[in-house]
């Protein structure tokens, strides 16, 4: 199949699980377009089977905002008919649902039928999408697509509790590619950030409001004063300097070390022992899934998602959201004695195996094949 794919290019997780379902998707021989504003952060390698098309804004004066939606809904136009695309799928419902749907309009008014997949991730529905000023636009366009999916139950009905949606959506999970993850390293180098006996704790996120970001300093600040442990922050938002202004207030900021944005999850998964995600909301948590994959159990909040991806006493434990205590007094419990440690992170991999890539990608190509059967 030929495949578009629309998505924001940057570290937040719905560009991750658009740019590695569309290098699985080539690797399985199809033809995929990714189509946006820059180069995706996890679009290394080029092939014969990728290509990227940037959607480029030229700046005008009369411009206060630039006319991000109209560029890349010609762009779309333009790139469907050269390339002879098959199916649209747009990551992220704001704007590029609404995009999506001009560009098959437009393309209509030529003869040319092209279905349209949405995947809805998250913060585009409990965020900002429900938000008055962009709610009208978001449900037409979800309404409008020819395939909607999610990547979780609990965000499908949220979806169905905040807009009025008349099609039905497809529960798709985010995915992970589990070999990735499993021993990727000869020596994962933890002497590199670590002493011998101090736990390595890990946070990755975009350090905004609803990742709680002052729950995950407040967490650790209790787990250093049982065990010898450090905490990575990895990520950049505007929750940083408040979060490293909390260290130091707390006298830990010898032990906290901001990462910034990284590249290199995987290596830095290698070295974790805890994950920590006490997050407001979080339709998946592509992240705690990745830290699982690596064998890093997970200490996460109840909300949303979650409990869908990070099994309560297996792969780690949810709390309900706000309750540092109980998440410290659980880190704590596993951190504590090795044994402990190597049943959860044994199973934390385990878990993680329900959503390899090779599960959860034939699931988007059947989506595909229904969307094209739609319009034909
Ligand atoms: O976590 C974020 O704020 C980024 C956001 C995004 O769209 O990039 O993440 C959302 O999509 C991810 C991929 O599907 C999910 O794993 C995250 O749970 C979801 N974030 C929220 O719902 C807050």
């Amino acid at each position: 199949m030929k495949i578009a794919i629309v998505c924001y290019p940057t570290f937040g997780g719905s560009g991750v699980v658009a740019t590695e379902l569309g290098l699985a998707l080539a690797e399985r021989g199809h033809e995929v377009h990714f189509i946006t504003y820059k180069q995706p952060v996890r679009l290394e390698l080029l092939s014969k089977n990728i290509h990227f098309h940037e959607v480029l804004v030229p700046d005008y004066p009369l411009f206060h905002y630039p006319p991000y939606e109209l560029a890349l809904s010609s762009k779309l136009v333009d790139m469907v008919k050269l390339h002879r695309i098959e199916v649209l799928h747009v990551h992220y419902a704001i704007p590029h649902a609404y995009a999506g749907y001009m560009a098959k309009k437009m393309l209509l008014a030529e003869g040319i039928s092209i279905p349209m997949v949405t995947t809805l991730h998250g913060t585009d529905i409990t965020l900002v999408g429900n938000h008055p000023h962009y709610k009208p636009a978001v449900t037409f366009s979800i309404n409008k697509s020819d395939v909607v999916t999610s990547v979780s139950q609990s965000l499908k009905g949220d979806t169905n509790r905040l807009f009025d949606i008349t099609s039905e959506i497809d529960v798709v999970p985010n995915f992970i590619d589990v070999e990735k993850y499993t021993n990727p390293f000869t020596d994962c180098q933890r002497d590199l950030m670590a002493d011998k006996d101090e736990y390595i704790i890990t946070h990755i996120s975009n350090l905004r409001p609803v990742k709680n970001i002052s729950d995950v300093i407040e967490i650790f600040n209790r787990i250093q004063k049982e065990i010898p442990a450090i905490l990575i922050m990895v990520g950049e938002g505007p929750e940083k300097e408040p979060a490293e202004a909390l260290c130091r207030k707390l006298g830990i900021q010898d032990k906290v070390r901001f990462l910034g944005n990284s590249s290199e999850i995987d290596k830095i998964l290698c070295f974790s022992d805890l994950f920590l995600l006490p997050s407001e909301k979080e339709s998946f948590g592509l992240a705690a899934l990745e830290a699982m994959a690596s064998g890093v159990p997970v200490i996460s909040s109840n909300t949303g998602g979650l409990a869908e991806v990070n099994e309560d006493g297996v792969s780690g434990y949810l709390s309900d959201v706000g309750n540092v205590a109980e998440m410290a007094e659980n880190a704590i419990a596993i951190l504590k004695s090795p044994e402990e440690l190597t049943k959860f992170k044994n199973q934390a991999k385990h878990a993680a195996k329900k959503f390899d890539t090779t599960r959860i990608v034939p699931m988007y190509e059947e989506v595909y094949k229904k969307a094209i059967a739609y319009v034909s």
